[in-house]
């Protein structure tokens, strides 16, 4: 298998407006990174991948950009951000940025010339349409609810956003749009960035004639995802993208793919096939949503991890590559989710991290998550920010009468602010965030989870996703073995192994806060030699093929 530098990579997300501030005003900035890159040489990571930092009305905050070339006012300069740049490289790290083309901001020159007229050099760099008897030309609704079509006075036409209605969807049919992008790529990339992390990118390619998604009882919209995911041309203008761009530069590509098989990603990380090197699946992350989406709670079944995780391990391994992710920007956090953020907060928090850590793939960690930072509760729909959250609201409680305490549940549970709140520094106001007010409220628990706290305490969270970094540095394994899924039905233990050439590791993890028996099957063959990490200080003593894993536990033992 190939050997390269973003297959060994361990990558950290940063969500710059919520990471650091360093100009007092409660909104983190390019300046506040630059102060921490230390503490983020320290952990071990590799690649940072900044969120959206370019010229926006942060009507999604960032994702909806306004000026591709330019930087937010109140993340800083063009300069800050070269300066930032210059000191991730001095760090021996790699930065990729977010490369956010199925839509523009309604704020871009682009739109503001393409919404003057029919006739504007600009109208075809985004999808207008007719209505269709005096409504909506399609019945797609909105990831951020509603219709995803906005109706234009002065045009007398509805343009496409499949987000918010700041966010209209470029249209990709267009050449002239096409080489638009390519040409803003090179123009990054030629200031020395090292790849780009792709949203929503296999939307980009709709169904001609917007066809009306399959009607739902009772839904006045409905998803459309079948005809602008994955769709006739993507594969076309990602190949095009490659040869256009990414070929001539030694870079890291990773393309956020909602709705995205694994026959599909097949296609899209085949390094033959010149496309992407990894994509961001959802399917594990909807595991514990109903029919009714992400807001309909379903507690998460192990056997369905086991059979997702190894569906993705086995149908890349040799042909693709996966990336491996817990967390980001737009999920709750992992172990308020999968794990227990009250009794056994710290053994879940490891345990989780070791289980996605030993995968085959490039893992992605997200700011906070190793120091364990949880969920968060806020009392008021008022203390949320998030634009996905606040439109859900108020569709489903003001205009659709549903209950406040269960829509607020959800919230709690399933919310992308869970995600936003403020990195906890230390123990000072606002978590050491912002010597102002911040822009979103703190998480409460700062003073008990903050990275201060961690770096001192060798038992940390923090000083564990240390130790599985240098791991994946010091066992090959790790990144090139390949995946074997063992006791599959088992309801509380996910145990895996890895094998390359003649070294094994054996991964065995307890989902539960139970005392569950642990005991090798009689058909795997492995005879383990060594424990190279667990989350408990367990000493060698007895039988490591036969042991009681205690709530959480995690063991990784290698052998052969
Ligand atoms: O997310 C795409 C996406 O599908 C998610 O928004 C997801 O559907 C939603 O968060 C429900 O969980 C990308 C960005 O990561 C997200 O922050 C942006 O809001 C979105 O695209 C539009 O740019
Ligand atoms: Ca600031």
């Amino acid at each position: 298998m190939e050997k390269t530098w973003w297959k060994e990579s361990v990558v950290y997300q940063i969500y710059p407006r919520s990471f650091h501030d360093s100009n007092g005003d409660g909104i983190g900035d390019i300046k506040g990174i630059t102060d921490k890159l230390d503490y983020l040489s320290d952990l071990g990571v590799d690649v940072i991948w900044l969120s959206p930092v370019y010229e926006s009305p942060n009507d999604d905050n960032g994702y909806d950009i306004s000026d591709y070339y330019g930087i937010m006012d109140e993340f800083g300069t063009i300069e800050d951000w070269e300066e930032l740049l210059d000191q991730i490289h001095h760090r021996g790290m790699k930065l990729i940025m977010d490369l956010v083309v199925n839509h523009s901001s309604d704020e871009h020159m682009w739109f503001q010339e393409a919404k003057k007229s029919k006739d504007n050099t600009y109208r075809d760099y985004y999808i207008w349409h007719e209505g269709k008897n005096g409504k909506e030309p399609n019945n797609w609704k909105s990831s951020f609810s509603g219709s995803a079509w906005e109706y234009d006075e002065n045009t007398k036409e509805y343009y496409l956003h499949l987000f918010s209605k700041k966010q209209p969807d470029l249209n990709w049919e267009n050449p002239k749009l096409r080489e638009e992008i390519y040409n803003m790529m090179k123009w990054w990339l030629d200031k020395g960035i090292d790849g780009f992390r792709m949203d929503v990118i296999n939307f980009i390619s709709k169904v001609p004639g917007f066809p009306d998604g399959a009607e739902k009882a009772g839904e006045k919209y409905v998803s459309g995802g079948k005809l602008f995911r994955n769709g006739p041309r993507i594969h076309e203008f990602l190949q095009e993208m490659n040869k256009e761009v990414l070929t001539n530069y030694d870079v890291m590509t990773v393309g956020e793919m909602p709705g995205v098989n694994v026959e599909e990603a097949k296609k899209y990380t085949d390094y033959q096939r010149k496309e992407l090197q990894m994509v961001f699946t959802f399917e594990h992350m909807d595991l514990d949503s109903g029919t009714g989406g992400k807001w309909d709670l379903k507690p998460l079944e192990l056997t369905d991890l086991k059979e997702n995780i190894s569906k993705w391990q086995t149908g890349l391994h040799g042909t693709g590559w996966n990336s491996l992710y817990w967390n980001n920007h737009d999920q709750p956090r992992i172990v308020s989710r999968f794990g227990n953020d009250k009794e056994f907060w710290s053994e879940s928090a490891k345990m989780l991290g070791t289980f996605l850590h030993m995968l085959q793939g490039t893992p992605y960690i997200y700011q906070g998550e190793e120091i364990g930072m949880t969920n968060v509760r806020f009392d008021s729909i008022d203390d949320y920010e998030d634009i996905e959250i606040r439109n859900m609201y108020y569709e489903k409680v003001i205009e659709g009468n549903e209950d406040h305490d269960k829509v607020m549940e959800s919230i709690y549970v399933k919310g992308r602010d869970n995600a936003r709140t403020p990195f906890q520094w230390n123990s000072q106001p606002a978590g050491g965030f912002t010597k102002g007010e911040p822009w979103i409220r703190v998480n409460p628990n700062y003073k008990e989870i903050n990275a201060e706290k961690a770096v001192a305490d060798e038992n940390s969270i923090y000083h564990y996703y240390r130790k599985l970094i240098k791991l994946r540095k010091q066992h090959p394994i790790i990144v090139y073995g390949d995946y074997h899924l063992i006791l599959p039905d088992h309801d509380k233990i996910y145990a895996y192994m890895r094998t390359l050439e003649n070294e094994k590791l054996l991964v065995i993890t307890n989902f539960s806060e139970e005392n569950v028996p642990f005991k090798q099957p009689e058909n795997v063959d492995f005879k383990p030699k060594e424990l190279i990490i667990g989350n408990y200080n367990t000493e060698e003593k007895g039988d490591p093929t036969s042991f009681t894993l205690k709530p959480y536990e995690a063991r990784v033992y290698k052998g052969v």
